[in-house]
């Protein structure tokens, strides 16, 4: 039995990939964060991944999130899944290398959504392998949906269910950058970082933030925000964290504080 809370951490494209590259990995990241993970030895873990320049050139090229129009996506669709499938090998050789006991769950052969939202989600093999105290390893994939046919499901809306529907206690967001802004830091230099955020706060802020800057099909930080809403609502604590900041990821899973941004429903 896994008598710990549960914690769901995520870790972003833009850490494990170079975004302004195609397939280009991280592969020193990945290994520094699987030793830090290994390091850190949390027991009633999740870990969800981003599609970084894997998943989200592909799925650009072809329009998956738009859902089946014609028959020319379809290779389209397996090739996005395939290059998730790629990425998460390499974040799952580099844990399994650093022996973390992390099992692979892929999300277009468990769930289903209908209109882009998850609405079916066979997630005993999940549960069963937490109380085992393996870490299930998930990542943001294409996947087929019931009006759409198909679309693509973003690591955050898996993070936020997966945390919802099993009452984690909290929510690692592993970004590229120190926390949450009010602009993009890295296009604007007089970005101000927010610490904290009560829920009300983060609902306000909603509407101002910035669209992303480099190829991302589920929106970037207001994406990841607008996701994160149910999951805070339901008083799971967030911290966004910089997760290429050497020790910040291992730190946060140890409880230690870490620059970043706090997310609470009060
Ligand atoms: O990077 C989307 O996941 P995200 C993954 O968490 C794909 O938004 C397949 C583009």
């Amino acid at each position: 039995m896994n008598e710990h809370e549960l914690a769901v951490l995520k870790i972003g494209g833009s850490v494990i990939t170079d975004k302004n590259g195609e397939l280009a990995a991280r592969t020193q990241e990945i290994n520094r964060l699987a030793e830090e993970i290994q390091k850190a030895n949390v027991h009633n873990l999740i870990i969800v991944h981003g599609g970084g320049s894997f998943g989200h050139p592909s799925a650009q090229r072809y329009a998956i999130k738009e859902g089946f129009k014609e028959d020319g996506q379809k290779i389209g669709f397996s090739e996005t899944h395939h290059v998730m499938t790629v990425l998460n090998g390499l974040l799952m050789d580099s844990l399994i290398w650093h022996k973390v006991p992390a099992m692979s769950i892929t999300p277009s052969s468990c769930l289903i959504t209908e209109n882009g939202r998850i609405n079916h989600f066979e997630d005993t093999p999940l549960k069963a392998l937490l109380k085992m105290a393996f870490i299930p390893v998930l990542y943001g994939d294409a996947v087929l949906d019931t009006k759409l046919g198909f679309t693509i499901l973003s690591g955050d809306q898996l993070v936020s269910a997966l945390a919802t529907r099993l009452n984690a206690e909290r929510i690692i967001m592993g970004v590229d950058v120190d926390g949450l802004y009010d602009a993009d830091p890295k296009v604007e230099k007089t970005a101000k970082m927010f610490k904290h955020l009560t829920l009300e706060e983060l609902k306000k802020l909603h509407g101002k933030l910035g669209k992303p800057t480099v190829c991302d099909v589920t929106g970037g930080m207001l994406g990841k925000i607008a996701e994160l809403m149910p999951a805070i609502e339901q008083k799971i604590r967030v911290t966004i964290i910089n997760a290429s900041k050497p020790n910040n990821v291992y730190k946060a899973l140890e409880g230690e504080t870490v620059e970043g941004t706090i997310i609470e429903k009060v």
